[in-house]
């Protein structure tokens, strides 16, 4: 596979409004990233992606904006983000944007226009239809709980948003919207960023025909009209053309319920569309048959499963991007860790399958110190639509209280959006003022300032990962052979790239484990690049027994 600079770089995302706040109001903004970006830099990291910066009603922390060529009032002033590009670019890292252009928030001037009469010349920037029979246009459910459309008097017509109802879908089907978002684009990159994450991006084509989906009763899930929709391929390739293919900088598209073989369709390297996507199997291998929600354990296999799915499906056709959590899932270490007694051991096992895989690892902000998930007490603490929509919906159905807690514990979006934990001081740092998201109680003992000064931390377990990819090109590049397929308690692998190979040991639990090749490997010298616990020497590695939650990584000169 061509070498690519976005292939061998780390990423790091940053959630704005909880990463640190510089004037004591309690929202995270663009002068508090800036102060940081030497913590980031100690880091190792090469790539920045911030979440949404840009001015909105914040029904959706952002992702519903109103304005895509201005920056939200509470996170700071278009000078400000100029200093952070500046900052940035001086310190030899990059800067990728989001680009959110499903929808809009209904507080952007197009939606104001769109909806004042039917002949508006905006109204196509939107999906508007009448209703059928006194309700709405099919029975398609909004990712936020209740129908995905809302009536909108003034026209007596509906209009779709296939998330709040404060994010209606834009058109992509109007060739004066995909006009407009290119211009948008190129204002930005004309600014000299380095690329863009392109929010559920495999949404933007609509089935025309919208038929409904259900049994007559309540609402369910489209996604067979709107995922990989009729049209998405053409769009985005006309994206490339006519904006991406005049830069260089790198994409990746997050794509809800895509295949490998769906996703080569976008990241192919002959195809000019986009460099990566996001898939989400990996994240939906702990929910039952009724979704996210309906929370059930996972199971090893199934997880090494789906990776070496991804690892081979997309060898020699496109780029993997590698991720256990983001502001949209639980914290990987609660979720596929043991958060309590492994705390470090599970953090580092985790975080080496991460860089160790062939594809852009991209760690989500206060990952690399271990931080987990939290419990508040009330509903009234959480923040996050979907949860508080979903909360809404299933009591009044007469869904037990406990329950919904529980599934909002373990699957809940506020479990990423709790603030940075900077130190230990009130409010772990991040603020001087009141946190508009309490902060997760243990700070006092999971923080950066304790994370930098313990040599032994997972924070500089990172910046050892981070280094060897540096190192050895073999950890990006190399093809992946999935060893031990069957064991249900050690996730083993080989990549191989020439000469150069490397074996991956990890158990993923807190019993002891023993690793024993099966398979028919020749290994030569080799050499131990990692490892989460001491290791005094191994002369023979076709056998390893295994520590709780250990991972290894050899280097093997054949
Ligand atoms: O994971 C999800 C399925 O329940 C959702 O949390 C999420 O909405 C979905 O992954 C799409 O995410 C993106 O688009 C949303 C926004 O709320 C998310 O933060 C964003 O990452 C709408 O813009
Ligand atoms: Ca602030």
């Amino acid at each position: 596979m061509a070498n690519k600079w976005w292939k061998e770089s780390v990423v790091y995302q940053i959630y704005p409004r909880s990463f640190m706040d510089s004037n004591g109001d309690g929202i995270g903004d663009i002068p508090g990233i800036i102060a940081r970006l030497d913590y980031l830099k100690l880091l190792g990291v090469d790539v920045i992606w911030l979440c949404p910066v840009y001015e909105s009603p914040n029904d959706d922390n952002g992702y519903d904006i109103s304005n895509y060529q201005s920056i939200m009032k509470e996170f700071g002033t278009i000078g400000d983000w100029e200093r952070l590009l500046a900052e940035i670019h001086s310190r030899g890292m990059k800067l990728i944007m989001d680009l959110v252009v499903n929808h809009s928030s209904d507080e952007h001037a197009w939606f104001a226009e769109s909806r004042k009469s039917k002949d508006n010349p905006y109204r196509d920037y939107y999906i508007w239809r009448p209703g059928k029979s006194g309700r709405e246009p099919n029975d398609w459910g909004s990712f936020f709980s209740g129908s995905a459309w809302q009536y909108d008097e003034g026209t007596d017509e509906y209009f779709l948003h296939l998330f709040s109802k404060k994010q209606p879908d834009l058109n992509w089907d109007n060739p004066k919207l995909r006009r407009e978002v290119y211009e948008m684009m190129t204002w930005w990159l004309d600014k000299g960023i380095d690329g863009f994450r392109m929010d559920v991006i495999n949404l933007i084509s609509k089935a025309p025909q919208m038929p409904s989906v259900g049994d007559g009763k309540g609402y369910h899930f489209g996604g067979e009209h709107f995922m990989n929709g009729p049209r998405v391929h053409e769009y985005l390739q006309e994206m490339n053309r006519e904006v991406l293919s005049k830069y260089d900088v790198m994409t990746v598209g997050e794509t809800i319920g895509v295949t490998p073989e769906e996703a080569a369709l976008y990241v192919g390297e002959d195809r000019h569309e986009l460099n990566m996507v996001f898939h989400f199997e990996l994240m939906d291998v702990d929910s039952g048959p009724r979704g996210k929600w309906d929370v059930k354990p996972w199971e090893l296999r199934d997880i090494k499963r789906i990776i070496a799915k991804w690892q081979t499906g997309l060898e020699g056709k496109g780029w993997n991007s590698l991720y256990l959590n983001n502001h949209d899932q639980p914290r990987m270490l609660s979720r596929f860790g043991d958060d309590t007694i492994y705390h470090k051991e599970s953090a580092k096992m985790l975080a080496t399958l991460l860089h160790t895989l062939q594809g852009t690892p991209y760690i989500y902000q206060g990952e690399e110190l271990g931080m987990t998930n939290v419990k508040f007490a009330s509903i009234d603490d959480y923040r996050d639509i979907e949860t508080l929509n979903m909360y809404n919906e299933y009591v009044a159905a007469g869904q037990d209280v406990d329950a919904v807690m529980n599934a909002i514990y373990v699957k809940g979006r506020d479990n990423g959006r709790t603030p940075m934990q900077w130190d230990g001081t009130a409010h772990a740092g991040f603020t001087t003022g009141t946190p508009w998201i309490a902060v997760n109680p243990n700070y006092a003992h999971i923080n950066a300032e304790q994370a930098v000064s313990d040599p032994d931390s997972i924070f500089h377990y990172y910046r050892q990962l981070i280094a060897i990819r540096r190192a050895h090109n073999v950890t990006g590049y190399a093809s992946f052979r999935l060893l031990m397929e069957e064991d249900e308690r050690i996730f083993a692998y080989v990549r191989t790239r020439g000469e150069e190979q490397l074996l991956v040991v990890l158990n993923f639990f807190g019993e002891p484990a023993l690793f024993q090749l099966q398979e028919d490997i020749a290994f030569g010298r080799h050499e131990l690049l990692i490892c989460n616990y001491e290791v005094s020497g191994n002369p023979d590695i076709r056998t390893i027994a295994l520590r709780p939650y250990e991972a290894r990584v050899y280097k093997l000169q054949r």
